[in-house]
């Protein structure tokens, strides 16, 4: 009996995605390219689901038809020379599924490329980790839709489930599934960064402990703000090492695999705001200053002049800290959505912003109640310009603007950096503004470069002598 599909590529991912599919029955091809990966993972995993093969040619004779082959190595040049190395021995139809962090534009790039030669190809975001893969990964799939009828199935058993419903759902054409991807990983770090806001306002300024933070996040867990990011950060203010918080050990430099950065080069090429996830991604980069940070602190004074005792009592101040995360939180899904519905003219994709907002529920680190919120509301308000403008999250955001200024004012105030939390009062603002200041700029535009501007009472595009005018 063939094998209902094949997995090439042994490292974390695809070896736990593998013993995922054996374990829902199905039987799994597995190829690494260096051969003692396989035999180790035979060894540790081995059973009768699993079929271990040595060479491509072995590995794509021992599938059924059409050949689902599921690539889960390094993204970038591997993922071309295995596509290369499998059209010598693949039949039309059968399928290439790109299970890595690929970027989207190698994914339309490939899946145009395969289309000539009649194989299909899938560009498929999967989400979750070690943890993910093992146990139930959230799934964007994109590509070739015919295609994907031949592993809707083994793709829903395999993935988490959240509310009785498969984190999985076909996205849409070419690299729109590893775009969503890309936008989640962006969403991501800006959750983390306005945690360690959050965590940075109520140390610092509350002067909160490890303990008490334990308490406050266990407390926030049972909230709107329920999710796996608030739920382990809680977790981690508990652990102690030798009598010593393991967290006030750790240096305060954030690392990071790039993915960040293809979500805002992107919404730069697209002209979209994502100023929440842009601050957590330039908070990554000046973090790692450690060094001149220490100089600075001495160089640059706070300009803190004697701040009035607000005479908020900690408690107030951490209700205050709550809704500023949450509603700059809505913010950063604000913005990641706008960017897909930006992207999705764009690209001529057709995404359904209520299925992906399902998608996360489960099986990733994004994974939130709210998440279920998020759902509804594109669901209830399809055409919608912003997340925020629906009737729900406008309600949310205005219940708890005046504590979000406050609390942002605090902060400037005692000069501790927000810039995450800033950025997302800044869109707001921004948004909410609607006679702003940029009709200077196009006068300036126009004085120095003639570059026209529109006017306010009549149609048209105009310029004016304003040199002329100013001699005159
Ligand atoms: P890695 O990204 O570390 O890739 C290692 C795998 O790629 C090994 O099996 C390696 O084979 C194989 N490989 C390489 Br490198 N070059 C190859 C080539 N030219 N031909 C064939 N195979 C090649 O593994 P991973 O961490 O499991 O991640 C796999 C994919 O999933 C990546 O795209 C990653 O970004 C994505 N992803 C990872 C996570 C995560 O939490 N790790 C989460 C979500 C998505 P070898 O053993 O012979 O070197």
């Amino acid at each position: 009996m063939k094998s209902n599909i094949g997995v090439i590529g042994l490292s974390v991912m695809g070896m736990n995605l593998a013993l995922n599919m054996a374990d829902n029955g199905y039987k799994v091809s597995i190829f690494n390219r260096t051969s003692s990966v396989v035999d180790k993972v035979m060894k540790e995993h081995g059973n009768d689901k699993l079929i271990p093969t040595y060479n491509l040619r072995d590995f794509v004779n021992s599938l059924e038809k059409p050949r689902r082959v599921f690539l889960m190595v390094k993204s970038g040049a591997p993922v071309d020379m295995l596509i290369e190395q499998l059209l010598d021995l693949l039949d039309e139809k059968d399928i290439i599924i790109d299970g890595g962090n690929s970027y989207f534009k190698d994914t339309i790039r490939r899946r145009n490329y395969l289309k000539e030669k009649n194989i299909y190809f899938l560009g498929v975001g999967i989400s979750g980790g070690e943890e993910g893969a093992r146990f139930g990964p959230a799934i964007m799939p994109g590509g070739d839709k015919e295609a994907y009828s031949y592993v809707s199935e083994i793709f829903e058993k395999i993935s988490a489930k959240a509310y009785g419903e498969p984190c999985c759902k076909y996205i849409s054409k070419d690299g729109a599934g590893h775009y969503v991807k890309m936008v989640h990983n962006g969403i991501e770090y800006a959750d983390m960064q306005l945690i360690a806001e959050s965590y940075t306002l109520l140390k610092k300024i509350a002067g909160f402990t490890n303990e008490d933070l334990y308490k406050i996040f266990e407390k926030w867990n049972n909230t709107e703000l329920e999710s796996y990011l608030i739920e382990i950060t809680g977790n981690i203010f508990k652990v102690k090492e030798e009598n010593r918080y393991l967290l006030d050990m750790i240096v305060d430099k954030a690392s990071q695999k790039g993915t960040g950065k293809w979500t805002n080069l992107e919404a730069i090429d697209l002209g979209v705001d994502i100023s929440v996830i842009t601050a957590a991604l330039n908070g990554r980069f000046m973090s790692n200053l450690k060094d001149e940070r220490i100089k600075a602190e001495k160089i640059i004074e706070a300009g803190v002049n004697e701040v009035a005792d607000s005479g908020i009592k900690k408690e107030e101040f951490a209700e205050l800290v709550k809704n500023a995360l949450y509603v700059s939180k809505i913010v950063s899904y604000a913005q990641g959505f706008k960017l897909l519905s930006v992207a999705q003219k764009e690209y001529g994709w057709t995404l359904n912003f209520s299925e992906i907002a399902k998608i996360f529920r489960g099986g990733c680190i994004i994974r939130a109640k709210f998440l279920n919120d998020i759902s509804d509301a594109f669901k209830n308000e399809e055409s919608i310009d912003n997340l925020m403008f629906t009737k729900f999250f406008a309600n949310e955001i205005n219940t708890r603007l005046a504590d979000f200024r406050k609390l942002v004012s605090i902060a400037v105030q005692n000069g501790v950096a927000v810039s995450a939390m800033t950025s997302a009062l800044e869109y707001i603002d921004t948004y909410r503004t609607a006679q702003s200041g940029a009709n200077l700029i196009q006068a300036q535009r126009d004085y120095f470069g003639a570059h026209t501007f529109e006017r306010v009472d009549k149609e048209g595009s105009y310029h004016f002598d304003w040199i002329a005018k100013e001699e005159n």
